[in-house]
């Protein structure tokens, strides 16, 4: 016996790659439905790559009574209006979105870090699934920061067009061909010309001069991995499809060597490190994308403080970043907690 699952976004990003996931995994599901907004009523999605078509439903009429779990990945708009009625009609929310990461009656999981953070999930029947920037970073520095513990970390993004859904992909391959025909580039979803550029923008202004999207890896950060970590960020959109790239510098309250570090990160869950200090021996997005690991290259100690390492690291925003890691919640919710057979 398996469990009914509803999956809302599922025309979008992540949610087509929810479905995916759950394929391949072969995640025990009796029922799965495919919710997204009333412009898709009818629309028909594909589960994963197995032929079976789903019919989308209109989530203003969805009766959330008798399903086990929702995934949600449409958006905070939404993940408010109704992943509350979802929980209270018993079905436990996992969203995607911002909107109840900090919440302290909600946790926020991923996996590899912070399991147990899950027993807490009664509290309101929903758990967040953290952003993208955050889940990859924090599957690379919780080895590190078991080994010798971190004091600080700064970090350089360069995300994906991905990240902002699927007419941020529309818009890099519009203007990309824009470009080469000689046509006026018009930015619409981004706030300049993405294509052969990159944008220091990510989300919305902060009071501080950050933007939001650099706010969320600070508070995700501490509430994830250690309340004490301080974390710098700059986000930056960049004009690749799909895989989010971290330059990290790391300063630790402890001594650990690049060589240390890397057997560390070796044997470390969620990782994979590839790390040649040659030509091409590095990962880059592209070979990322389709994948669930976080890979991590580029391991070397910083000679400009005592105890800092810098590295690289890569993962695909819409798996590890994302959809990988929401499946990943629910196997562990199950595992735990909604025993099933
Ligand atoms: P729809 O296609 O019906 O608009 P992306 O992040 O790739 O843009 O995808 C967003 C996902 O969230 C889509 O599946 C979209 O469905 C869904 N969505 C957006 N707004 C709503 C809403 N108000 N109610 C339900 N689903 C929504
Ligand atoms: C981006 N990280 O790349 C964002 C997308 O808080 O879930 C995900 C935003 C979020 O644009």
């Amino acid at each position: 016996m398996g469990y009914r699952v509803a999956v809302v976004g599922a025309t979008g990003n992540v949610g087509r790659e929810i479905m995916q996931i759950l394929a391949e995994r072969e995640f025990p599901c009796d029922e799965v439905a495919a919710v997204a907004s009333s412009r898709s009523h009818g629309t028909e999605v594909e589960f994963g790559d197995t032929g079976k078509m789903l019919k989308c439903r209109n989530i203003e009429h969805f009766d959330w009574a008798g399903w086990d779990i929702a995934l949600f990945s449409a958006g905070s708009g939404p993940a408010k209006e109704y992943a509350p009625k979802a929980a209270a009609a018993g079905c436990v929310v996992i969203d995607n979105s911002s909107l109840y990461r900090m919440d302290p009656d909600v946790p926020l999981i991923v996996p590899e870090v912070n399991p147990d953070a899950i027993d807490e999930y009664k509290k309101k029947n929903i758990i967040a699934n953290p952003n993208c920037s955050t889940a990859q970073l924090v599957v690379a520095l919780k080895p590190l920061h078991d080994a010798a513990t971190i004091k600080r970390v700064v970090v350089s993004t360069y995300q994906s067009v991905s990240g902002a859904g699927k007419a941020g992909m529309d818009e890099l391959f519009q203007q990309s061909r824009a470009i080469f025909v000689g046509d006026p580039v018009v930015p619409e979803k981004f706030t300049k010309q993405i294509a052969f550029n990159v944008i220091p923008h990510i989300d919305v202004f902060m009071d501080d001069g950050a933007t939001k999207e650099e706010w969320k890896m600070v508070v995700e950060t501490k509430k994830i991995l250690d309340s004490r970590i301080k974390l710098n960020a700059t986000c930056v959109r960049v004009p690749v499809f799909v895989g989010h790239s971290e330059a990290v510098n790391i300063e630790f309250e402890n001594e650990l060597g690049a060589e240390q570090a890397m057997e560390i990160l070796r044997e470390a869950p969620g990782i994979m490190l590839v790390d040649k200090r040659e030509d091409g021996g590095y990962v880059t997005p592209v070979e990322s994308a389709g994948d669930g690991a976080t890979y991590v290259s580029r391991v070397r100690e910083d000679p400009t403080v005592e105890n800092g390492l810098t590295l690289w690291c890569v993962s695909d925003n819409l798996r590890k970043g994302a959809a990988l890691n929401a499946v990943q919640i629910a196997e562990l919710l199950g595992r735990r907690h909604l025993k099933k057979g």
